[in-house]
């Protein structure tokens, strides 16, 4: 079986965690939505992850179809999902809770509203550039989900420090219109924490451009 799609998409993990739950061996196609959606379109129509592809060339779409397909293969002695009543009705709405959450943010300062992420999922993200100084602060909106569970939020404050833990490579010069290869290499990062970071372009001394760089275990 070959499944299609990076770990960072919570549907493709969710594939992933059950078939190593039922131990069936895969391959894992770690292809990008964006660079690799042509290629990813070969699979399924419509270039969505998670794919699973069968031995026998069959594609199948959307996680939860998949799933409903692994307990088949396995047979009604190792489903995952139980066949019926009340238990099969308690996993399903919890798999609708962890699969439906919607978190939103919103960023004040002062009282003001500097920024807000609202959409219907749980991945929401602000980013202000060059915003004014003063106490910044973020309410975590926990729109549709489960009780009060905490939420883990991830901020950074990207200033021109070097924090010495990336080394950019970059040709010594670089024309107008050509295409040009930045090196990164990364050191002294703690395993399973996320980073985030910038390489900044500048012409003469001013910053023309960044580009913005996520590690996300
Ligand atoms: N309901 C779908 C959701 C899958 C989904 O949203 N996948 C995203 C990645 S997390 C995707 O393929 N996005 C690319 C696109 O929509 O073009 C499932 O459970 O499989």
């Amino acid at each position: 079986m070959l499944l299609i799609g990076m770990f960072d998409s919570p549907f493709v993990r969710r594939v992933a965690v059950t078939l190593k739950l039922l131990e069936i061996p895969f391959e894992h196609g770690n292809w990008s939505v964006g660079k690799d959606f042509e290629r990813i379109r070969e699979f399924n129509p419509l270039g969505r992850v998670p794919t699973l592809v069968l031995p026998n060339g069959e594609k199948l779409f959307e996680s939860a179809a998949i799933l409903d397909y692994l307990d088949e293969f396995v047979g009604a002695e190792r489903a995952l999902l139980p066949a019926r009543g009340p238990d099969r009705r308690t996993a399903l709405n919890l798999m609708a809770m962890a699969t439906g959450a919607d978190i939103d943010l919103c960023v004040f300062r002062g009282a003001t509203l500097v920024g807000s992420s609202g959409s219907g999922t749980s991945a929401e993200q602000v980013n202000l550039s060059n915003p004014a100084s003063g106490l910044h602060k973020v309410v975590v909106h926990g729109w549709g989900v489960a009780g009060t569970s905490p939420f883990k939020l991830h901020a950074w404050v990207l200033g021109t420090d070097a924090a010495g833990n990336m080394a950019v490579t970059a040709p010594a010069t670089v024309a107008t219109g050509e295409p040009a290869t930045i090196g990164l290499a990364f050191s002294g990062l703690a395993a399973g924490t996320k980073y985030l970071g910038s390489v900044a372009y500048s012409v003469g001394g001013s910053t023309v451009g960044t580009t913005i760089v996520r590690v996300d275990p």
